[in-house]
């Protein structure tokens, strides 16, 4: 007998649409958002940033999706077509682009409420009982069929996911609110510069993750009534959370995770957090698990031939240790450590990468060493070229370097034709 699966369709996700926020732009991750939308982003090795609420969604059994899209979405738009475009209307499953098409008025987007006000009718024509709106920027695997759970089970009309974060951390950086023993919300204060700490942890505060569940007519009603309001910036977090916690049940439902033991989360908001979140995934044990059957993540993957080592002599060992080496990657006679190679790149004879992040298509010709670096899609680091080792000379040869000494570099800085 096969094992009963552990996804399931509930009633309450099977009524449930979720609308994907990914039009953000992503500016703090320079160039490397230049050409893509920020949940376009790659990440871990063969993953987009916009694969982990989608996997989330289709893992929780929910399988109407809007993603809302505006600025560069060329890229993502690509991407949700060739990885995600097989989603049976007749079998009551959709994933829908919904760009900012600019239908009822000549703005774009504004806030976050305007980009889901904008869309009403669409998501009025699937008549959901809940809508659920998620940020496409986020790392994190989570059961949405628990926070479903959870907004019934307190009649909340909008529920917000939250989680303990340092105030240093989110000071200025989050929505950040005070909540009563059952979890209402009494006081919500979009990225204040002092966050209101948790009464049992001074050094923390409850953040919100930019989740939301609404009772669909709540939702509906809410955001008209916003948009008639003026001095509204039409934003969740800055006006229609602020304006319904004093007459509405609203409640907050902390995240704990895919399974209770995996509280991860991240917004790979810098070039930093987007290093650093790639390089946690190379550790031994990583804290985001990647290789659970349970909940896989899925994306749009390519055809391609099996990553291949090519050990030529006793000087040229083609090795990669403590890294993760996807379809297509060839590393001949080179030395890989804690590093990612994402699909189809190249590494050459003699070279030495540690610690770095080469995306799709990229190649490093012989006897380069690259340190501490993210290689945007589609480079050719051309013979003995060394980066990471000497901060001076790669700001002198326009690679972008961080306070950290993380290096970045792209098409473009090599004097590559852009648009690979
Ligand atoms: P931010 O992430 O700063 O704060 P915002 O920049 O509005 O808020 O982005 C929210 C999500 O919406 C992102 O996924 C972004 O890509 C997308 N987005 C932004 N503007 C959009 C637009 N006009 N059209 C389509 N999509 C758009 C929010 C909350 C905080 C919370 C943090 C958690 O406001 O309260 O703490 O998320 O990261
Ligand atoms: P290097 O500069 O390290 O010598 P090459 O491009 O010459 O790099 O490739 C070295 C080795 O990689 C080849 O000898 C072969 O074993 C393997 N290799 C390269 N391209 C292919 C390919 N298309 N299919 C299979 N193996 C390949």
């Amino acid at each position: 007998m096969p094992s009963a699966s552990p996804r399931y369709i509930s009633n309450l996700t099977r009524d449930t649409y979720a609308l994907i926020l990914a039009g953000g732009r992503g500016s703090r991750l320079h160039e490397l958002t230049t050409w893509r939308a920020k949940p376009a982003l790659y990440f871990g090795g063969k993953f987009r940033i916009i694969d982990f609420p989608l996997s989330n969604c289709v893992n929780s059994g929910i399988r109407r999706v809007g993603v809302v899209t505006q600025y560069k979405s060329h890229s993502l738009i690509r991407h949700l077509v060739r990885g995600w475009g097989h989603f049976k209307k007749e079998l009551g499953e959709s994933i829908e682009i919904l760009p900012a098409s600019q239908r009822f008025s000549d703005n774009w987007y504004q806030g976050t409420a305007d980009a889901v006000f904008q869309n009403l009718d669409i998501i009025r024509d699937e008549m959901p009982k809940y809508v659920m709106i998620l940020s496409g920027d986020h790392i994190y695997r989570m059961d949405y069929g628990s926070l479903l759970a959870k907004h019934v089970e307190s009649k909340a009309k909008m529920t917000v996911c939250c989680m303990p974060v340092p105030i240093h951390e989110a000071a200025g950086a989050f929505g950040v609110m005070s909540v009563d023993n059952e979890m209402r919300i009494l006081g919500f204060e979009e990225k204040p510069a002092n966050p209101t700490p948790l009464p049992d942890d001074p050094s923390r505060c409850l953040a919100s993750m930019g989740n939301y569940v609404f009772d669909a007519e709540f939702l509906f009603e809410q955001l008209k009534r916003d948009a008639e309001t003026s001095g509204s910036e039409r934003d969740f977090g800055k006006d229609i959370i602020p304006s319904i916690i004093q007459d509405h049940p609203v409640y907050a439902y902390p995240f704990n995770g895919r399974d209770q033991h995996e509280v991860y989360w991240r917004d790979v908001g810098t070039l930093d957090s987007f290093w650093q979140a790639n390089m946690e995934l190379v550790a031994p044990v990583p804290a985001l698990n990647l290789y659970d059957k349970r909940w896989p993540i899925w994306t749009y993957q390519e055809q391609l031939p099996p990553a291949k080592f090519v050990w030529e002599e006793e000087n040229r060992r083609g090795t990669a240790i403590n890294s993760v080496v996807s379809g297509g990657c060839i590393i001949s006679g080179a030395t890989v450590r804690r590093s990612l190679c994402f699909s189809n790149v190249r590494v050459h004879s003699y070279s030495e990468i540690d610690e770095s992040v080469l995306l799709p298509d990229v190649e490093v010709k012989r006897h380069c060493k690259i340190r501490r670096a993210i290689i945007d899609r589609g480079c050719v680091i051309p013979e003995g070229m060394v980066i990471g080792h000497n901060r001076d000379e790669d700001i002198a040869r326009g690679f972008r370097v961080t306070d950290n000494n993380v290096v970045l570099v792209t098409r473009e800085m090599l004097g590559l034709p852009v648009g690979y």
